[in-house]
């Protein structure tokens, strides 16, 4: 008579457990909802350039690839209709920093050169306390540098 409660009351410590920590896994892990790598191809003048679409919560594409040494020129645009946001590319070793707003419905273009090969996170920080930040509800991505 004592083993079925046990067992419902380990079952449940486990479903809880799973319930509790499945999401902080699932957002420590990089780029979770990564899209497909897309490869910024360099035009004629030497600079690599692409629009990225910014949205509440994604940016569009959010996985670019792009070559080291050779200016990177990108036009970011915004759907929204209200909510500001941002695009920030940060290198903790300091080959990179990238910060930029973009209005809501704004579009906006930034050149930077990557110097220094690696993956570096893309992300949104704004945050309308105490809600989390735009970044943890998914809007991040990845900058490659070959
Ligand atoms: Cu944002």
């Amino acid at each position: 008579m004592q083993k079925a409660p046990r067992r419902w009351l380990y079952l449940s410590t486990i479903v809880w457990l799973l319930a509790s920590v499945g999401p902080t896994i699932v957002d420590s892990t990089e780029a979770s909802e990564s899209g497909p790598p897309t490869t910024i191809p360099v035009a004629a003048d030497g600079v690599q350039r692409a629009t990225v679409t910014l949205d509440s919560y994604s940016y569009t594409p959010n996985h670019l690839i792009v070559e080291a040494g050779k200016p990177v020129e990108l036009t970011l645009t915004s759907v929204t209709t209200m909510i500001p946001h941002n695009f920030i590319i940060k290198d903790p070793a300091g080959s990179l920093s990238v910060e930029q707003d973009v209005s809501a419905g704004k579009t906006v273009t930034i050149t930077f050169t990557p110097t220094q090969p690696g993956i570096f996170p893309i992300y949104c920080d704004k945050r309308l306390w105490p809600l989390p930040s735009h970044r943890d509800k998914g809007m991040e991505g990845k900058l490659e540098v070959r």
